[in-house]
C-alpha cells in the first residue's frame, strides 16, 4: 500500500486514519513507511516480538539432545531444526525492527522479563521422545496457528511467516517420523513416545493462548487483520487434525473426553488447566528460570562477537568514505 505515506503535514490525522481503515477494508498490506495508529504499531511490536523471542528460547529445550542424538542421522536432522529456529528470530527480529524498535532494545526486555515468550519452552525434555513430541506436537500447533499469519495486514510479518511456515512444515513431518520409529518400536520406545505424547498434549493446546473470553487482544486484532482467527478456533482445528494423525502413530492422546461430535463437526476435548498457563506465564513454570538464565548467559558470552562484527561493519563504512 502507498497511499498513505505518512508525509507530516500532508492529509490531516482523520484522512490518515480513514485511509487506513480503507486499506485493512480492502484486505491490503500496511508497510513499514505508510501511516498506522500507535496502537497498531504497539500491538505489532509487542506480537512479533514475542514470536521472536519464542523462537529463539525455543532453541534450548531441543538443543539439549542434541549431543544424545540417537544416530548422526538424527543428529544432523537436529542440528538444521534448532538453526532454522534460530533463523526465524532474525526474520522477526528484523520485520520488529521495520516498526521502529532495535533489536537491542527486544532482547533487553526479554532478558529483564518485561516480554513474554511461549509457554510451551518452560517444560522439560526429559527423553530423546520428546524431541519427536515437539516437532510432531509444538511446531504442529505452530503452523497451525501461524499459516493465518501469511495474511496479516502487517507486510513484513505476513511474507516472514511464508517462509517460517514452509520450515515448520518440514519439522513438524520430522517429528512425527521420529516418533513413528519409536512407536514402531521396542516396547520401550513406544511407552517412552507415549510418554511423551502424554506430557506435551495439554502444554500444546496451551500454545493458542486464553479462551476467548480472556483473550484482551484478540478482538482488536483480528479488527486490524493481524489474527484471523480466535485463538479457540485455531485450537478446535489443531486437535481436529492431532486425532487421526495420533491413531496413524499408534499414540493415545491423554484426554477421556476426547469424542468426535457429528453435530459440531469437530473432536469435543476436555478442560484446559488454565491455573497451569497462568502461573507458567507468572514465571512459575518447571523450566522458567533455566530458560532465562541460559538466554542471558548467551547473549553475555556472545558479546564478543557483536563487537567484532560492528568493528568489521564500520572499518568498511570508513574505507568507502
Ligand atoms: N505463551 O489476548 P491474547 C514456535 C499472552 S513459535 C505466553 O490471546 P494475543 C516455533 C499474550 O501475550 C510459538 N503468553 O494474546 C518453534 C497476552 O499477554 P500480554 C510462538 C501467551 O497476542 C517450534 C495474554 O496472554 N508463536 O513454537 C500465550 O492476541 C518448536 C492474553 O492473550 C507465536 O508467538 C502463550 N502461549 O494471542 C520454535 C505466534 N498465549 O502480551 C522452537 C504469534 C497468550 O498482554 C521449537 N502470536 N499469551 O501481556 C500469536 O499468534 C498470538 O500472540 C497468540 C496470543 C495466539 C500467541
Amino acid at each position: 500500500m502507498t497511499a498513505i505515506q505518512d508525509t507530516p503535514g500532508a492529509a490531516g490525522a482523520v484522512g490518515l486514519q480513514a485511509a487506513f481503515d480503507a486499506a485493512l477494508a480492502n484486505d491490503e498490506r500496511i508497510e513499514p513507511r505508510d501511516w498506522m495508529p500507535d496502537k497498531y504499531r504497539a500491538t505489532l511490536i509487542r506480537q512479533i516480538a514475542q514470536h521472536a523471542h519464542s523462537e529463539i528460547i525455543g532453541m534450548q529445550p531441543e538443543a539439549n539432545w542434541i549431543t544424545r542424538a540417537p544416530s548422526l542421522r538424527r543428529k544432523a536432522i537436529l542440528m538444521a531444526k534448532v538453526q532454522d529456529e534460530a533463523g526465524h528470530g532474525l526474520y522477526l527480529y528484523s520485520a520488529a525492527e521495520t516498526l521502529g524498535v532495535s533489536r537491542d532494545e527486544l532482547l533487553d526486555k526479554l532478558h529483564t522479563g518485561r516480554q513474554k515468550y511461549s509457554s510451551i519452552f518452560n517444560y522439560p525434555t526429559l527423553t530423546w521422545a520428546d524431541v519427536g513430541a515437539i516437532g510432531w506436537l509444538v511446531d504442529g500447533a505452530a503452523i497451525t496457528n501461524q499459516v493465518p499469519l501469511c495474511r496479516c495486514s502487517y507486510g513484513p510479518y505476513a511474507r516472514a511467516m511464508v517462509r517460517v511456515c514452509k520450515e515448520e512444515s518440514f519439522h513438524q513431518r520430522q517429528g512425527f517420523e521420529s516418533l513413528l520409529a519409536l512407536s514402531r518400536g521396542t516396547e520401550a520406545q513406544h511407552a517412552m513416545a507415549q510418554d511423551a505424547v502424554d506430557r506435551w498434549w495439554w502444554p500444546s493446546l496451551m500454545m493458542f493462548g486464553p479462551p476467548d473470553a480472556d483473550s484482551t487482544h484478540s478482538a482488536q486484532s483480528m479488527a486490524w487483520n493481524i489474527k484471523r482467527h480466535s485463538n479457540d478456533e485455531l485450537r478446535r482445528r489443531f486437535v481436529d487434525i492431532c486425532v487421526p494423525q495420533a491413531e496413524a502413530l499408534g499414540l493415545t492422546l491423554p484426554d477421556p473426553d476426547l469424542r468426535w461430535n457429528e453435530e459440531r463437526g469437530h473432536y469435543d476435548f476436555g478442560a484446559i488447566d488454565w491455573d497451569e498457563f497462568n502461573e507458567v506465564l507468572r514465571g512459575n513454570g518447571p523450566c522458567n528460570e533455566q530458560r532465562l538464565a541460559n538466554r542471558r548467559r548467551a547473549h553475555d558470552e556472545g558479546a564478543w562477537v557483536r563487537e567484532a562484527a560492528f568493528a568489521y561493519a564500520s572499518k568498511h563504512m570508513e574505507a568507502k568514505g
